[in-house]
């Protein structure tokens, strides 16, 4: 709403509404029904367009404050054009009064309804304003003859010949009942993960009080036995939740056991556990979800019992894609086969931005630690091919990735396309091979042309050692990428380019450039883009934001690629403390909320859960280049907020928890519109908390949230409730780093290069027993950056598969006393590009300092 029109409504209101349209119009009823509650939800536009919709030849824009649109011409009915909104609930017998300021240009006659949404179209009101080009206020009665949940407020502006512009503003239709007061249910007062606690990690809770003293509690276990109590300490009133709260911790209780509860102010938490293995399956199961996210490729039900589904997307009727796309009309004069890779959420669009981030955080959660990645782990269709399945999963999207670059000698070549998806939105359920839309590719962007390169670059290095003809095919695709990008710097992907898929628009790539400049340094060692890292602004300044890092904020990846994997980049020791005073800031903000929330801006944005999610991966990476405790503490704590210690008391993790998000928005697990079909499967991430609560039910049930309610897990809140690739992708990364334990070993492990010619080299490891004990029998593992193979090993058996080496003591050498050292040396075979000395080494499955 501008402000003048919010100065105008003031007036209005104080004054009698204009001659009603409908019979049931009069001055006294018409005030009383102004003074009833709010049927509209945003008609003030100030949350955006949504939940209104327009036909397909219109694109709805907030233009000053209000809708605007531009009406094409050449259309025949009224009804060829509309603009509406769905679900206002009317009471037989109540009166409404119906109000909106217009415009047009130039000046035009519609028509404004509210009727039955469905044939025979009934109208409850109906008239024809004159819209002039300044704009005016319209007032309407009526009062409804029927009750009805989901009657339709349209704006029918079709049958001009000619185009012109309609605005609108301050839609608001008052009277009736009042909307539906929605209280979720919260359970206890008491917040914990409701999955559980490590035994050697920190163990808290959140007490939703009154009391503004301190608390006695008490930790019980299943036999309801007090063992072990305490005082909670009182943390004032929450903004995140605006609840008064206290907190409380029972960190020092560390025998396992099931069934645990907490008491404090006479409420008893949810159950739950003290267990060692809690997050074994996490990654695996975070990492299964992209399975059943593929297209192109049918979905085996012996490998998901539940899931199995036709192949989406295959060129099979009524599917019109993905096999031989065209552009978007006047976008370009070829097609392309984009057939495969992930649906990026609950729509059937593919995102080069978004699918982006998602292959490279499976990557990099791989790259970590390539021993945690195995073959057969996912039940994927390729286990047992030899490769690690995580690799297999991301190589599913990354060839989808490469089929997105324009062809040579095309406009634009090198760019990839920003995305490919319906013409129309879909409604919900819909079967991926049961899309009917026509399938369009939209422009090349240069940030997905920098995704692209950025992937690409990584998994050069990733396959090296498994398909290296796969590897020099994305490693040529990533210069090219890099190179059209360089010549194409600004090509910016429309934000008003949201219709039948979302826009990923970003106006400012400078981001992507040095995350993808990381990339290819740290596969190719070569100045260009070493040049180009150097030089970013994103290199030096502070990459932190407090709302973490997503699909348009990248810079954290380059910096975290060149923190952690090995390179040369000059200063790299600053680049690894960097990331350290970017942890120091999650943690302080994590220490200063009392649910644990490394997270905590004024107004949660929209996939809330992955952005504290990406905190936690910088927290994590600090853990790992120092080894200090702090950072292992914060991310175990910072997972409890996702499982259950929040406002609501609910996992947002499908499966995880008693009560457990699990009517995320997709078209293919819409168990709630439709039993026959499954529910998200287990290891799902919700979307969660979003203040701005872009869509209808949301508006409708949400309506004045405290950032953490402003979340509902009902299929239609797209935007609290969706799942995507790049949110299961950081809980992939974390559960991955949840799992491993994070050991330190008592050892320290110097790796020294002995001379290097094309093609080999030879190296020497000095393995030194840091610890109080004896290691009687040893096995050293490590992995290459790339493709180079160890060949011949003194003093060492050694082993290799894919690029992790494992390296084991001979008879004579296998004890390691404690202040002593064994050393071995070896020949290896180098692979094409750099070859850093390696910097993670494992001793008997722990990591040394
Ligand atoms: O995750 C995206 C979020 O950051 C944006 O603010 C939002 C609006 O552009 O779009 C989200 O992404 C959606 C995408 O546009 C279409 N597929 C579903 C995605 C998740 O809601």
């Amino acid at each position: 709403m501008t402000r003048c029109r919010a100065a105008l409504l003031a007036l209005l209101t104080m004054v009698a509404l204009s001659p009603a349209a409908s019979p049931a119009a009069s001055p006294a009823v018409a005030a009383h029904a102004d003074e009833g509650p709010e049927q509209i939800v945003n008609g003030t536009f100030d949350a955006g367009t949504a939940p209104w919709w327009g036909t397909p030849d219109l694109t709805l824009a907030v233009d000053e404050g209000r809708l605007c649109a531009d009406v094409p011409g050449g259309t025949a009915n009224p009804w060829d054009v509309i603009i509406g909104q769905d679900g206002i609930p009317l009471v037989a017998g109540e009166t409404y009064a119906y109000r909106f300021a217009a415009s047009a240009t130039p000046a035009k006659v519609g028509r404004a309804l509210i009727q039955l949404p469905v044939d025979p179209w009934t109208q409850y009101l109906s008239a024809a304003p004159e819209l002039s080009v300044p704009g005016d206020d319209h007032s309407y009665t009526f009062t409804a003859p029927v009750s009805l949940p989901n009657a339709q407020v349209v704006f029918q502006l079709g049958g001009s010949a000619e185009p012109w512009r309609f605005c609108m503003d301050d839609v608001s239709l008052k009277g009736g009942a009042e909307p539906e007061e929605y209280e979720p249910d919260t359970g206890p007062r008491v917040r914990v993960n409701m999955v559980g606690y490590l035994p050697a990690g920190p163990k808290k809770a959140t007490v939703v009080t009154t009391a503004t003293t301190a608390l006695e509690w008490e930790l019980k276990d299943a036999g309801k036995k007090t063992v072990a109590r305490g005082r909670t300490t009182p943390r004032g009133v929450d903004a995140s939740s605006g609840e008064n709260v206290h907190t409380l911790d029972f960190s020092a209780h560390r025998k396992p056991g099931k069934g645990y509860t907490v008491t404090a102010d006479g409420e008893t938490s949810r159950p739950f556990d003290i267990t060692a293995g809690l997050y074994d399956e996490l990654p695996v199961d975070a990492l299964r979800f992209y399975y059943t996210q593929r297209s192109g490729i049918e979905i085996l039900d012996t490998l998901r019992p539940g899931y199995g589904r036709p192949a989406g997307h295959a060129g099979v009727a009524p599917n019109q894609g993905d096999v031989d796309v065209p552009c978007q009309p006047g976008v370009c004069d070829y097609t392309l086969n984009v057939k495969g890779g992930w649906y990026d959420a609950g729509d059937h669009g593919k995102y080069v931005v978004n699918g982006g981030i998602s292959v490279h955080q499976l990557m990099s959660a791989y790259e970590r630690d390539k021993a945690a990645f195995t073959d057969g782990q996912l039940a994927v269709p390729e286990s047992g091919n030899g490769v690690p399945d995580v690799l297999d999963e991301a190589r599913w999207e990354q060839e989808f990735l490469l089929s997105m670059q324009v062809p040579d000698g095309e406009p634009y070549a090198g760019m990839a396309h920003h995305k490919i998806h319906d013409q129309n939105w879909t409604g919900l359920p819909l079967l991926p091979h049961q899309d009917p839309q026509p399938r369009e590719l939209h422009p090349p962007s240069t940030a997905a042309t920098l995704n692209l390169a950025a992937t690409a670059a990584q998994t050069a290095r990733l396959f090296a050692p498994y398909d290296a003809a796969f590897a020099a095919r994305n490693l040529e695709a990533a210069r090219r990428a890099w190179a059209a990008a360089r010549a194409n710097p600004e090509r910016y992907a429309d934000p008003a380019d949201g219709v039948g898929g979302g826009a990923y628009n970003d106006a400012d790539v400078s981001d992507e450039f040095y995350w993808a400049a990381a990339e290819l340094f740290i596969t190719t060692g070569e100045k260009e883009f070493e040049s180009f890292v150097l030089g970013s602004p994103h290199h030096t300044g502070d990459v932190w934001r407090d709302r973490g890092f997503d699909w348009g904020n990248t810079a954290q990846l380059g910096r975290l690629e060149l923190a952690t994997v090995p390179n040369t980049i000059p200063d790299r020791g600053r680049v690894r403390r960097s990331v350290i005073e970017g942890a120091d800031k999650y943690l302080a903000v994590q220490k200063a909320h009392p649910y644990g929330l490394p997270y905590n801006p004024p107004d949660f944005d929209w996939g809330s859960n992955n952005l504290v999610l990406n905190n936690l991966v910088v927290v994590a990476t600090a853990y790992d280049l120092t080894g200090r405790e702090k950072y292992r503490a914060a991310v175990r704590e910072g997972m409890d907020y996702l499982l259950g210690r929040n406002a609501l008391n609910q996992s947002y993790v499908t499966g995880y928890g008693e009560v457990a998000s699990k009517n995320q928005h997709s078209r293919w697990y819409a168990r709630q519109l439709d039993p026959a079909l499954p529910n998200p499967p287990r290891g799902t991430l919700a979307g969660g908390p979003n203040s701005a609560i872009q869509d209808p039910v949301a508006q409708r049930l949400l309506r004045g949230c405290k950032p953490q309610f402003c979340y509902i897990d009902d299929i239609e809140s797209w935007a609290t409730n969706e799942l995507t690739i790049n949110w299961n992708a950081p809980l992939a990364w974390v559960g991955a780093f949840l799992a491993d334990g994070g050991g330190r070993s008592g050892c320290r492990v110097r790796y020294s290069g002995h001379g290097s010619w094309p093609g080999g080299f030879i190296a020497q490891v000095v393995i030194e027993n840091t610890g109080r004990q004896s290691v009687d029998g040893w096995s050293l593992r490590w992995s290459w950056l790339g493709g180079q193979r160890v060949a011949e090993g003194w003093g060492v058996k050694l082993a290799q598969s894919g690029s992790v080496v494992t390296a084991t003591g001979l008879g004579w050498n296998d004890r390691i006393k404690p202040g002593r050292s064994v050393t071995f040396g070896f020949a290896g075979t180098g692979g094409a590009g750099p070859d850093p000395a390696p910097e993670v080494f494992h001793l008997n499955g722990e990591r040394c300092s």
